[in-house]
């Protein structure tokens, strides 16, 4: 190439350089799988903070596990934040996600680390939570019906058609339910509870906290829901009641991953070391989102429920994240209660 030819290419590109439109540094393709309004914090809050954008999308967390599982060869997801620990778990033990320590481990509870630990650093906790049920004081109140307190109640015929729980194959929640009453109970014992429930259940959502915001609108009376989706209704001024079953229950740790082979592995981890910060865990309560937080310096919601105050089964998440267990356990639960379902 003649030297002023050159000459004009350089100066050409390196203009091109200074006169670049104001471009984000590169992207972030998040998989949320919490409440949307978090979710969307999350999204509008680090791209405020950092030069990254982020494409992010909301489903359930056995839909989000579903997703990364079918990306696997080509993976166009970078990270996987929140949802409940299983599928995260279940995703780790088939390599689907990345190992990384992150500096920020050490702030963290016990739990969280924990999380970390048993994944091999393939998933770490961002949350925890327990389960139970929100119901209508209204409408249970207008049909002179007695609340339920324990797991027992709710296949008593007076909820005939007021409970709602979501399906375990699309819902985190769903299936930790699933899996808190096999280890109350014993599987078969759980199953045949589920059947005489099913007679009262008036619909299988795909989302977990979908029963318990219908509740509140008035649709249903019951929700089986994680305590803090139900917290979440009452704090935004419906008449809902927030219960922990007598018997004792299950709990989820939420939990973070990174895909395994991420296109933007930089800007996942950047995102991984700024979700567990303190600061970022924070401001769920800006969200209307009610969990503990697994920093041990965030600050926990007034009305987050008091996992101490509740009694808490001792849930094995080694055994209900496992693949097998995870996969058995819906295709009881696909024969049983779906083939039955109203
Ligand atoms: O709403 C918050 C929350 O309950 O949603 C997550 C849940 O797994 C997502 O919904 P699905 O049940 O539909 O999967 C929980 O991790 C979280 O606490």
């Amino acid at each position: 190439m003649p030297f002023r030819k050159t000459l004009a290419a350089t100066l050409l590109s390196a203009a091109a350089l200074f006169t670049l439109p104001a471009q984000a540094a590169g992207q972030l393709n998040l998989v949320c799988a919490a409440d949307v309004k978090w979710c969307e914090l999350m999204e509008n809050e680090f791209e405020a903070e950092h030069d990254i954008d982020v494409n992010m999308v909301r489903m359930s967390s056995g839909e989000a596990y579903a997703r990364i599982r079918a990306e696997a060869r080509n993976p166009k997801t970078d990270i996987w934040w929140g949802g409940t620990g299983d599928p995260h778990l279940q995703a780790a033990s088939e390599g689907l996600t990345a190992e990384y320590q992150s500096p920020k481990l050490e702030e963290l509870l016990p739990w969280a680390k924990n999380q970390a630990e048993v994944s091999g650093y393939r998933t770490v906790g961002i949350y925890s939570g327990a389960l139970g049920w929100g119901y209508n004081t209204e409408i249970l109140g207008e049909k002179n019906i007695e609340p339920p307190k324990c797991w027992a109640d709710l296949t008593d015929e007076r909820f005939k058609g007021e409970i709602q729980i979501a399906n375990p194959n699309s819902s985190g929640t769903a299936y930790t339910t699933l899996a808190t009453l096999v280890q109350l109970m014993g599987e078969d014992e759980a199953f045949e509870f589920l059947k005489k429930m099913n007679a009262n259940v008036s619909q299988y959502t795909k989302s977990g906290s979908a029963p318990v915001k219908s509740a509140a609108r008035g649709e249903n009376g019951i929700g089986i829901v994680f305590m803090h989706d139900a917290v979440a209704m009452t704090v935004q001024g419906f008449p809902v009641k927030t219960v922990a079953p007598c018997e004792g229950t299950g709990y989820e740790v939420g939990s973070m991953s990174i895909v395994e082979g991420a296109r933007n592995m930089e800007n996942a981890k950047i995102f991984y070391d700024w979700a567990l910060s303190a600061e970022v865990q924070s401001k769920a309560e800006q969200a209307d989102s009610y969990q503990l937080p697994s920093n041990a310096n965030a600050s926990v919601p007034e009305a987050a429920p008091k996992l101490e105050e509740i009694k808490l089964i001792d849930y094995d998440f080694a055994k209900y994240g496992d693949p097998q267990t995870r996969k058995a356990l819906l295709e009881r639960w696909d024969s049983e209660i779906g083939a039955i379902a109203n």
